[in-house]
């Protein structure tokens, strides 16, 4: 079993990024052999801290909103991916590079005479004041490799001409709790698809598939998996996607997180190890 999850906002709180109400649940899926792949806004130097802080073990993640897929050896090719990079995981990269990216966002802010704000152009600090991250992981979040944040400070009808420009290039625009996210022609389901197949392709069988999220960004995601739980949002972001199966948490974050498990998998094989409600 695959379990597919969103953090900010679903397995960490929005404000505190706090996950030990999900801590009961993350012990007892790792017990039971199901995997918990992280599919995230964050880069991947956020994600190799937070791997080890949340103990996923040697578990894939997806970074940038779909645009990088990092692979453990286990989840490795022989003859279709390259040599693991010196921390051990094979990157793929799904989107476009984030340097192209930046270049075609100033020159759409300057052709439209827009205004936005980049997360390459902020500070640390301003960083830091947004997204109430710690001077650590707001450094981590700034090491950006397929996909750039930003933060819109125009009217809502000029946004439309400027995700249309983007979109002439071949680039998206996708919203996270804070950010607006642009990346090439990728997203977190397109991802998704990717690692699932990569699985049947070396396992040979078909894993049955969870996924967890809170914004629009994760609909995706969620409409190409088998359970899909969609965690109550503080910011009332409307998430409508069309799933096999859906849960609506009544709870927020982790909390909603441990819900939504426990809504699909309450009573599992594993009742010696699922914790109690
Ligand atoms: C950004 O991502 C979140 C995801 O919902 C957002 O748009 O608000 C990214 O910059 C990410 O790298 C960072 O960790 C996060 C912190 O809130 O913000
Ligand atoms: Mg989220
Ligand atoms: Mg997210």
């Amino acid at each position: 079993r695959l379990v597919f999850t969103d953090l900010d906002g679903s397995l960490l709180d929005h404000d505190s990024y706090d996950w030990s109400p999900a801590q009961p649940w993350l012990r007892a899926l790792k017990a039971s052999g199901a995997l918990v792949i992280p599919v995230t806004s964050k880069t991947r130097s956020e994600l190799m801290a937070l791997r080890q802080a949340l103990d996923l073990g040697d578990s894939p993640f997806i970074a940038e909103n779909g645009a990088l897929v990092a692979l453990p050896p286990a989840w490795c090719h022989a003859r279709r991916d390259t040599s693991p990079g010196p921390d051990g995981l094979v990157l793929r990269n799904l989107g476009i590079d984030v340097g192209l990216i930046r270049r075609r966002v100033i020159i759409w802010r300057e052709r439209l005479g827009v205004r936005c704000r980049t997360m390459s152009e902020m500070s640390l600090d301003e960083v830091m004041d947004i997204t109430g991250l710690g001077e650590q992981e707001a450094r981590l979040a700034r090491l950006r490799e397929g996909s750039e944040p930003l933060i819109w400070q125009d009217t809502e009808g000029c946004f439309e001409a400027f995700r249309a420009g983007l979109a002439g290039d071949g680039l998206r625009m996708t919203r996270g709790g804070r950010f607006w996210h642009v990346t090439g022609d990728t997203d977190k389901g397109l991802a998704v698809d990717w690692l699932v197949r990569r699985f049947r392709d070396l396992r040979g069988v078909v894993p049955h598939t969870l996924a967890l999220g809170d914004g629009p960004n994760d609909v995706s995601m969620l409409e190409t998996v088998d359970s899909a739980v969609v965690i109550r949002s503080r910011h009332g972001l409307v998430v409508a996607p069309r799933a096999r199966q859906l849960y609506r948490t009544e709870a927020n974050g982790p909390h909603g997180w441990a819900e939504g498990i426990a809504h699909f998998w309450g009573v599992s094989a594993h009742a010696s190890q699922t914790p109690q409600p």
